[in-house]
């Protein structure tokens, strides 16, 4: 009990009485009862402010720490210790907790909220006063390792008080309730006990709350990450494979990191829905296999079938696969597609039984196929009568066929919100159902809409057409290079409504235009990836003309990191990228060279989930505001593009992968403009000669070495985009490797000297320097308190940012640093300060 002529918690002390309120100030229990609920990731071992009973813990000698039984205005017990012999000397006080279980966690949290006296405040020579007190930790399997001795003890801190009170704050009813949080890993044992050490001071423990991190149970990408405890060490990463959810099979093995923070980080891979099933919030239902097939013309080589849509279509049927083989000779098969829900298959043999069966395909994928059906052509029959009757039938099934269709037609155009059906060329549909042979499902390789003769038909083949009706355009958030671009909802027929962003073609445009921005969904229509945005349809049937793809919440890369510079942290960072290199190695692996691959063309998600966009036909000539003519006539953003693109207009995937260590540039310095100011004609020449970018301020020496094996002149020495994958995803699963940075004075030897902003010779003023590395929020306060010369600036020390109110960590970093490589030019005497 601390003495009550110096202040401390007179008339506090004593069992709780019932009935009591809360005597602690009622600052202090507002504040209290505002802390009982833990944050999510957080999972508790111990809150001593939950604990209804005794807390059991054990104070030696009996005359230091003392409980003092408080309740909250609820009647909850707080449980609250306190210890003030700040008057005697040789203090050595200890509170033992009881043994606390770590359920499996290796990494453990101890937050402390507690006040203590300022000794200023202290009456008389307070010699003996202390302001801090020790907290420890020893590790037992069980309750056994109670009555060790204090020396076995391992120290976890000395604690100190951000804020300590005085008589005055007591007078005024205020309590400053100070918070730390210490952790302690790794843990080897099934538990431990904590120990608080008070050598003289004035302390009240009001809460001590234990506990570890987690990264929740979450479902991504149709995979189940289960709960996971973080790693032991405070900067690990543990990969975590997920499982795909009931009915979804493995597209891209999925996987994701816990960080130490308990904070999902960089979502690798995906599941699909398996056939037949349809992704809804996050899982997959089935459609019903199609039930009742019917038999309609029948001749000695053909069978005409008709069917109904399944009971249960979950999704608008998109098309029917047609199954059949003669009976007993299932091992040769045939398939038909057929988007309509009757066929006619010929080429059979005469008087022979044949085994039907059909399944629907609904965005999702294949349903389920029908139970079998068996039916048989006619028996041979006089050659006379039989060859007669050929071309009434032939007649009358086609034109059957047709009325069918387009009624089916006319009904789903007027009646539904959804996807029309694409008209297909009957020529080709034979074709490409040609003896029905099963397709092998071989490498896709991109098709380039300019192969087709007819634009819309390239269009119809990729894209699905969407009714103007089922998209509510909301705000214009951007212009394109042929009208504006909104956000806005789609709602399609059994599905929920969802925001997509929607490209409009301005009014007045010519057919080229029309042809030109209709090439770029026939393209995007073309993939399916994660890291590719994913094209919904188009709207070509009523004006305006538009392509609905997927939102992507933060808009594009350069804007975004601009906005929000230095506020991530590296593998952040290295997860856009990881996204981004899987994204080019899909195009890659399809054959397709991006040619404006730029963080400008690249959108996030909220996620933080980055995606390849831009696929416009003639985009590179005409949309791209970073284009500019060459010598050649050609049109091509410079800073992004390869010397030999640029000089013989070689574009291929490897000078891709040299526009993707712009890209890298460019993520690891924020949105930083390549080349600076330099001109396009300088660029060409710097890169030309030998010169690279420097690396970006803080950027790990292996990304930076990666960024320069993508700008090798060589093309065929330039890394492969799915070898850029397996380094980023080896950087990932190590973090530690990402920890060495690219040191000052190395960069300095690497930099277009004079173009880089900190090698651009001295600085006229704080503000000019502030600007130039983007800081120039903080103009006005470094004024104010002093630093109004480069040389007052030269001076400052990470105190004094943090005391001008330079919280941000990746601020400090970037002032800090800039100041060190100023520093060393200096000393180079390169740059006078
Ligand atoms: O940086 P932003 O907000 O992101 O501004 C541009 C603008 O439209 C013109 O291109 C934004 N944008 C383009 N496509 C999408 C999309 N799918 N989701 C969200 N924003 C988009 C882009």
């Amino acid at each position: 009990m601390g003495p009550r002529g110096t202040g401390g918690w007179a008339g506090r002390a004593g069992a709780p009485a019932p009935g009591r309120t809360c005597l602690l100030p009622l600052l202090l229990c507002a504040a209290l009862r505002s802390l009982r609920a833990s944050p999510g990731s957080e999972v508790n071992l111990l809150d001593s402010r939950t604990v209804m009973g005794d807390l059991g813990w054990i104070a030696y000698p009996k005359n230091g720490w003392e409980e003092i039984g408080e309740v909250d205005e609820n009647y909850a017990p707080i449980h609250t210790y306190q210890v003030c012999k700040v008057m005697e000397q040789n203090q050595n006080n200890w509170l033992l907790t009881s043994w606390i279980s770590n359920e499996g966690a290796s990494r453990i949290f101890i937050e402390l909220k507690f006040t203590l006296r300022d000794c200023n405040s202290l009456p008389g020579g307070l010699g003996t006063c202390k302001e801090t007190f020790n907290m420890y930790y020893f590790e037992s399997d069980d309750e056994d390792g109670r009555n060790i001795k204090e020396n076995q003890y391992i120290k976890i801190d000395t604690i100190a008080a951000d804020e300590s009170f005085t008589e005055l704050d007591l007078g005024d009813r205020v309590m400053k309730l100070n918070t730390e949080v210490r952790d302690v890993g790794p843990l080897t044992k099934k538990g431990f006990y904590l120990a608080f050490q008070d050598v003289g001071a004035c302390i009240a423990l009001v809460s001590v709350r234990v506990y570890y991190k987690k990264c929740p149970s979450v479902i991504r990408n149709l995979a189940r990450f289960p709960d996971t405890i973080t790693g032991a060490d405070s900067s690990q990463l543990l990969e975590v494979s997920g499982v795909c959810i009931n009915h979804s099979v493995t597209e891209e093995a999925p996987k994701m990191h816990c960080s130490a923070e308990g904070e999902w980080l960089v979502p690798i891979g995906k599941c699909l829905c398996k056939a037949g099933y349809e992704e809804k919030n996050n899982t997959c239902q089935a459609p019903s296999p199609v039930s009742t097939v019917k038999k309609g013309k029948i001749t000695k080589n053909s069978i005409s079938l008709s069917w109904q849509e399944p009971d249960r279509p979950n999704g608008i049927i998109l098309e029917y696969e047609i199954k059949y083989f003669e009976k007993d000779q299932e091992t040769s098969y045939t398939i038909i597609k057929s988007k309509e829900t009757t066929i006619t298959a010929d080429g059979l043999k005469p008087g022979s039984a044949y085994v039907f069966q059909i399944r629907a395909r609904t965005a999702a994928g294949y349903g389920g196929f029908s139970r079998r059906f068996e039916f048989e052509t006619s028996p041979v029959l006089a050659a006379s009568s039989d060859q007669s009757q050929i071309p009434i039938i032939v007649v009358s099934v086609t034109v059957g066929v047709i009325l069918l269709a387009v009624v089916i037609g006319f009904l789903l155009s007027g009646r539904r919100c959804g996807y029309s059906k694409a008209k297909q060329d009957p020529e080709e549909e034979k074709m490409h159902f040609h003896n029905g042979h099963i397709k092998l499902p071989g490498v896709r390789t991109y098709v380039d809409p300019h192969t087709y003769e007819d634009p819309n038909q390239a269009v119809h083949e990729f894209a699905k057409e969407i009714e103007a009706s089922c998209i509510t355009i909301e705000r214009v958030i951007g212009a394109g290079e042929f009208g504006e671009v909104c956000s806005g909802r789609l709602k399609l027929q059994g599905k929920r409504e969802f925001p997509v962003a929607i490209k409009t073609l301005k009014v007045g445009y010519t057919e080229k235009q029309r042809r030109d921005f209709l090439g770029e969904a026939s393209i995007m229509g073309q993939f399916d990836h994660p890291n590719i945005i994913h094209l919904e349809g188009v709207v070509t049937k009523s004006k305006p003309v538009m392509i609905v793809t997927e939102y992507m919440e933060n808009g594009s890369l350069d804007t975004f990191l601009k906005k929000n510079d230095g506020q991530f942290t590296v593998i952040q960072l290295v997860g856009m990228l990881r996204g981004i290199a899987s994204g080019m190695k899909y195009l890659s692996d399809m054959g397709y060279v991006h040619r404006d691959l730029a963080a400008r063309n690249i959108l996030i998600n909220s996620n933080l989930v980055c995606k390849v966009s831009d696929f416009g036909l003639s985009r590179v000539l005409e949309d791209d505001p970073e284009a500019a003519y060459t010598t050649r006539g050609g049109k091509i953003p410079i800073r992004w593009t390869a010397p030999e693109a640029i000089a013989f207009r070689k574009f291929t995937s490897a000078s891709d992968v040299w526009s993707y260590g712009i890209v890298m540039w460019e993520v690891m310095s924020y949105g930083e403009r390549p080349y600076w100011e330099m001109t396009n004609q300088d660029v060409i020449k710097a890169v030309e000669e030998g010169y690279r970018l420097p690396s970006p301020m803080d950027c790990p020496a292996a990304l930076y070495q990666l960024m320069l094996d993508c700008w090798q002149k060589d093309r065929n020495s330039r890394p492969k985009f799915d070898e850029i994958v397996s380094m980023l995803d080896k950087l990932i699963r190590n973090p530690s490797s990402l920890k060495t940075l690219v040191n000052a004075s190395s960069r300095v030897s690497n930099l277009l000297v004079e173009h880089s902003p900190v090698g651009s010779g001295a600085y006229r003023s704080v503000g000019e320097w502030l600007e130039a590395i983007k800081m120039g929020r903080y103009t006005e306060i470094f004024m104010e308190n002093g630093y109004s010369s480069m040389d007052a600036v030269a001076q400052v020390t990470l105190e004094d940012l943090r005391r001008l109110g330079v919280t941000l960590v990746g601020h400090q970093k970037k002032i800090m640093n800039s100041l060190q490589e100023m520093k060393v030019q200096l000393v180079n005497g390169m740059v006078p300060l």
